[in-house]
């Protein structure tokens, strides 16, 4: 699959953000600010997790001799960040090769003026030129900055740290840590929207889907990314936890454990059934096994969104009103474009309890990506997962090759292929290696030399 899907867009969008697979040709969009390849730097380490080393050296010349950082553009900071940074540091780790080092620290520089607000918390658009003006996104309530866009640098700003040696990436997003810790929290919970001028939330709405989503899991992952040592993190990710379940988890009628926000994005959340199983063992004793259910729980609602629909496949947004029960209620919450988030729960929840389940949950996925997705010239999104015959959205988004494809890879590959103890994935499924206190320089130096270190 990622092989089809990789050799279509090499075919008919290289050197694009994305294939478009009915009309055969690229799409650039205008989230990278003027930066191109995202499927590259997306795909550069599941090619070479994969073993597909044709491929992986055709991408990573691409980026060597055609990556342009050079732009004027404007583009999201979170998505620069998890894709772009996220791709480059993970290639770098996986393969030692310098260039991607170069050009991630690169990068990275020209996000630094995104920070330049009056509390420190960065806006969502930045221009990628030397003016390096932030703004909010227009639709965002009173010119707020989003919670899981400011809440989801942490992992690749410390990497950048690490590989440059400039303090300043660490810096920036512990003042944004620094911050949300202090900052009072109606019930515990993290608004999704604050004011980077102000430092308030401007509004009191609650997510673990989009907008609030990856800083959570971002906070559990600095936790286990900083060998067990970042306590802040831990205190920060269990009492978030603790309010969510208080506030948050119900019951449906049939039996479905359910976060109640989940009316407007239900797919996106379902990355949490991953989340909370991997947050289980270091949570308090009396807990462990309370969250390791719970993310059972999740991960099952999360299966019968796909399993009640016609293709099998999850619709966008599932509900649980009006005697719906992990349906979509509305005509336009129907879609599905080839997300992650519900197999990388499969993947996690496999690795954590070798349920047999899970690979046939992952298996079932494979085969109605195969029967639905897949058009002649690469994969595609579909409009609506419960109609049998069904329409293409003519887009194969860069997250397929980046993160679908490789946890149903590792889904279905021994534990030892990027083992939970040594490497973290970004909220992209770039792996970051864990960093180890003590052994942080022996670390540093095999890498210069270009040793590989998967297992
Ligand atoms: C990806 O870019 C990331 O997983 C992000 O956290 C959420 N949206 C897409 C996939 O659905």
């Amino acid at each position: 699959m990622m092989k089809f899907a990789w050799d279509n867009y090499k075919r008919y969008a290289w050197g694009q953000n994305e294939l478009r697979p009915l009309t055969r040709n690229g799409h650039i969009g205008n989230m990278f600010g003027g930066l191109r390849g995202a499927s590259i730097v997306d795909s550069l380490d599941t090619l070479y997790i994969m073993g597909l080393m044709e491929e992986y050296e055709e991408a990573k010349e691409w980026v060597q001799n055609n990556l342009n950082l050079i732009s004027n553009g404007e583009a999201s900071l979170f998505e620069v960040n998890i894709r772009y940074v996220g791709g480059l540091l993970s290639a770098y780790y996986l393969t030692g090769a310098e260039i991607f080092k170069q050009k991630v620290v690169e990068l990275g520089e020209k996000l630094l003026p995104a920070f330049n607000t009056p509390t420190g918390i960065p806006r969502g658009v930045i221009n990628l030129g030397s003016s390096g003006t932030s703004w909010s996104w227009g639709w965002a309530s009173a010119g707020s900055s989003i919670l899981a866009e400011f809440g989801t640098l942490h992992l690749e700003f410390l990497h950048l740290s690490q590989l440059s040696g400039n303090p300043l990436f660490t810096e920036k997003v512990m003042n944004i840590r620094k911050l949300l810790n202090k900052i009072e929290k109606p019930h515990g919970l993290y608004p999704n929207f604050l004011s980077p001028v102000s430092g308030n939330w401007v509004q009191h709405h609650v997510s673990i889907g989009g907008l609030g989503d990856s800083f959570y899991e971002y906070l559990i992952k600095s936790y286990l990314m900083s060998d067990k040592t970042d306590q802040e993190a831990k205190k920060m990710y269990y009492s978030a936890m603790e309010a969510i379940e208080t506030n948050l988890v119900q019951k449906s009628p049939g039996g479905l454990t359910y976060v109640a926000e989940w009316r407007g994005d239900g797919h996106l959340a379902c990355f949490s059934g991953g989340m909370i199983g991997i947050g289980a063992d270091d949570g308090p004793a009396e807990q462990k096994q309370h969250y390791l259910d719970l993310a059972a729980e999740i991960t099952h609602t999360c299966h019968e969104s796909y399993s009640r629909s016609a293709t099998k496949l999850g619709p966008e947004a599932f509900r649980f009103d009006a005697g719906a029960e992990a349906t979509a209620t509305r005509l336009s919450d129907r879609y599905y474009i080839l997300r992650p988030e519900v197999i990388e729960s499969y993947m996690y929840m496999w690795r954590l309890t070798h349920d047999p389940k899970y690979r046939q949950w992952g298996w079932e996925a494979v085969e109605a990506l195969e029967k639905h997705c897949r058009v002649d010239a690469g994969f595609s999104g579909i409009r609506d997962v419960y109609a049998s015959t069904v329409s293409h959205d003519n887009m194969q988004q860069s997250f397929f090759l980046s993160e679908t494809l490789k946890y149903l890879y590792l889904l279905f590959s021994d534990d030892d292929l990027l083992p939970l103890e040594d490497w973290v994935f970004n909220t992209e499924a770039h792996p970051l290696p864990v960093i180890r206190k003590t052994c942080l320089q022996e670390h540093g130096a095999k890498q210069d030399h270009g040793q590989t270190d998967l297992e």
